[in-house]
């Protein structure tokens, strides 16, 4: 297949000018390393910063995602959603071409070593942003799309702490009303729709469920979903539904997370969290709702 098509929406780069905007690959311009492979921070010539994604291995399952993330994204126009530049198969070499996220990942800015300072407003811009950007992949594009790996690795932060999701290595198209049975589970333990985990039951409800996962991680500021291990996924649905088998949502707020709930935006994003992660898909509302829960437009079902 031949990435330097036409056709593509996204523009083609050169080896030599990826070289050139990450100094060579050095290792202070790594920004990250993921399963795929290395992440580095570059300057194109006209001065637009870029993060650059190298696939380590050719193997194929790298090839495919990459294949696959430049079709589902390339031509993707959306603030909440990361923009892909452009991308290189000089070389041998696959490479992607991203605009640059000041502020790394959500997950470093909520549970890193030097994490972010975000009060409630923050916060709440934050989960607005990543609940527009899945609303516009599951209904707002002409193609629909389910992204499958919604979690806070997953979504950047530019300057201006707006989020933006990224990582379309998994996502695959949808027919709205048609669930997709997949064959091979992807995504990550902790984040994943029961659904989906037990029976590879796909739709957009799957990624409403991640998304309540990565708004309980927003609200509490823990890491309840590991990435690794299963127990703390289950004591985390098992804290929310605690949570949502009170009449009183704030008497337990108060207790169990030291009484600094203190906020209608902290409240929603809650009490939205709480229904996004339903056990029956069904009754988890579409991101488009959500988004309008949270700004307190439309009122959150019990
Ligand atoms: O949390 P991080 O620093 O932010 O670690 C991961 C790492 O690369 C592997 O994914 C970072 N990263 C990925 N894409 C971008 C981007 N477009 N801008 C800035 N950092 C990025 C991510």
């Amino acid at each position: 297949r031949d990435l330097r098509a036409e056709s593509l929406q996204t523009v083609c780069f050169t080896w030599r000018q990826l070289q050139a905007a990450t100094n060579n690959f050095d290792e202070a311009n790594k920004l990250g390393e993921g399963g795929f492979g290395s992440v580095f921070k570059g300057e194109l010539s006209d001065g637009t910063m870029i993060a650059v994604k190298q696939l380590s291995s050719k193997s194929c399952q790298g090839n495919r995602e990459f294949v696959n993330e430049i079709g589902m994204i390339s031509g993707l126009n959306h603030p909440n959603l990361v923009k892909l530049y452009g991308c290189c198969v000089d070389k041998d070499q696959l490479l992607l071409v991203y605009e640059y996220m000041e502020n790394n990942s959500l997950a470093l800015a909520l549970f890193g070593k030097g994490s972010l300072k975000l009060d409630w407003k923050a916060r709440q811009k934050i989960c607005v942003g990543i609940a527009r950007g899945l609303a516009f992949l599951h209904e707002g594009s002409t193609m629909k799309m389910v992204h499958r790996d919604i979690k806070t690795t997953n979504v950047l932060l530019d300057a201006g702490l707006n989020a933006k999701i990224s990582d379309f290595g998994l996502a695959r198209l949808h027919e709205s009303e048609d669930s997709h049975i997949s064959t091979k589970i992807a995504g990550t333990i902790g984040y994943m729709a029961p659904e989906y985990a037990l029976w590879g039951q796909l739709t957009e409800k799957a990624d409403v469920y991640s998304f309540g996962v990565v708004a309980i991680e927003i609200v509490s500021g823990k890491n309840n979903a590991k990435q690794k291990g299963s127990v703390d996924h289950v004591s985390l649905i098992n804290w929310a539904l605690t949570l949502q088998q009170t009449g009183d949502i704030m008497e337990i707020i108060d207790s169990k997370l030291e009484g600094e709930f203190n906020s209608d935006e902290a409240i929603r994003m809650i009490k939205v969290a709480l229904i996004c992660t339903n056990s029956s898909p069904s009754l988890r509302p579409a991101m488009s709702d959500a988004v309008k829960m949270l700004q307190g437009e439309i009122e959150i079902p019990k």
